[in-house]
């Protein structure tokens, strides 16, 4: 009896003993499976999606949105701060590309700009001050949609803020992710500012609650394009529309100045910030709705074959390359009416 009794005991604890291994286990992968910073850094080999370029895209949903806590601005004197929310928002709004629109139309809409495409609230400090990059080669109408599309937007955000294109200079191959450091570069020669929008020409938003400021994390705005069936194309997508302040691209060294062509420079600055441990913001799919305006691939912007290969380095490669050892000769800039122009010459691959 008392024999029995202790095999029923050993039993028991080895019962024990399984459950919670097996708990231990469970959680552990429900852990991994978890939007964590540093779960995507150890993943990040396996889930990329676009092996190749037709092979799209496992689709995801949208991550939630991390800390949209503020970022703190020191008050100045005689107006007050704009809100938290802008009163003028509207929501939801029609974008389409049916009919090409003029520069004229745009001046006229917009008759608070002022001269580089600068603009600030009248009657509120605004809570940040934001430079809009775009980086630029030949494709001045989507530009103009975008202004139209884009000004009233951003002022109805109640931002300070200015847009800057860069553009870069002869027929080299195009390298954006180098004209988004000059562009950062650039513009804090022009005004003091905090945060940084980088945008693509062709990418309007669909609604004006997704504002273009600055997160407590990088920001991730394009999160539902129309070109991706309005969802992530992946998790750890960062290309199109995002933003960061300051202190969090110099954290990472500003972004890479050697992706020449097409793809994987959106990867490898999702993989510095995260390397820096900081996650991505994003809005949520409804109000991050965008849509691209459709276009061939540019000339000399042909698909980088090296990209692979770069964004499996990143880790070694961040900390040389980037803002610190940026270096490209400015040919010129020119407040024009409805953007400041920068045109670069960035070298050659
Ligand atoms: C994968 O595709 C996305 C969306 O088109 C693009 O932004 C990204 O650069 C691509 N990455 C690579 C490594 O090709
Ligand atoms: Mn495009």
């Amino acid at each position: 009896m008392a024999g029995d009794f202790s095999l029923l005991h050993r039993i028991c604890k080895l019962v024990v003993l399984v459950c919670f291994l097996h708990i231990s286990v469970t959680l552990f992968f429900y852990v991994r499976s978890l939007d964590i910073p540093s779960a995507f850094v150890q993943n990040q080999q396996q889930n990329r999606v676009n092996r190749t370029e037709n092979n799209l895209i496992r689709s995801s949903k949208l991550p939630s949105v991390a800390g949209e806590k503020e970022l703190e601005k020191p008050g100045e004197k005689e107006l007050e701060k704009c809100p938290e929310t802008s009163p003028l928002l509207v929501g939801p709004l029609r974008v389409d590309f049916g009919s090409p629109v003029g520069e004229e139309l745009v001046r006229q809409q917009n008759p608070a700009l002022q001269p580089g495409g600068r603009f600030r609230p009248a009657d509120c400090v605004a809570l940040q001050k934001v430079a809009v990059i775009i980086p630029f080669r030949r494709r001045e109408e989507h530009l103009r949609f975008w202004l139209y599309y884009l000004h009233p937007i951003l002022q109805r955000q109640q931002l300070d803020y200015g847009v800057y294109v860069v553009a870069q200079d002869g027929d080299a191959t195009f390298n954006r992710a180098k004209l988004l450091n000059v562009g950062y570069t650039e513009a804090l020669k022009d005004y003091d500012y905090d945060c940084f929008v980088f945008s693509d020409v062709d990418l309007i938003p669909m609604d004006d609650r997704n504002t273009y400021r600055c997160f407590s994390q990088p920001r991730h705005l394009s999160v539902s394009m129309d070109k991706f069936g309005f969802r992530l194309p992946y998790n750890q997508y960062f290309g199109g529309v995002s933003s960061m302040s300051k202190e969090q691209f110099l954290k990472i060294n500003g972004f890479p100045n050697n992706y020449w062509g097409w793809g994987g420079e959106d990867d490898d600055i999702f993989n510095r910030l995260s390397f820096r441990g900081m996650s991505i913001s994003r809005p949520s799919g409804d109000i991050g709705k965008c849509r691209m305006i459709q276009h061939q691939r540019d000339k000399k912007n042909e698909a980088n074959p090296q990209r692979f290969n770069r964004i499996a380095h990143t880790r070694d490669t961040m900390s040389s390359d980037g803002i610190s050892s940026l270096s490209y000769s400015l040919l010129k800039t020119e407040k024009r009416d409805l953007y400041t122009w920068i045109s670069v010459d960035v070298g050659k691959p």
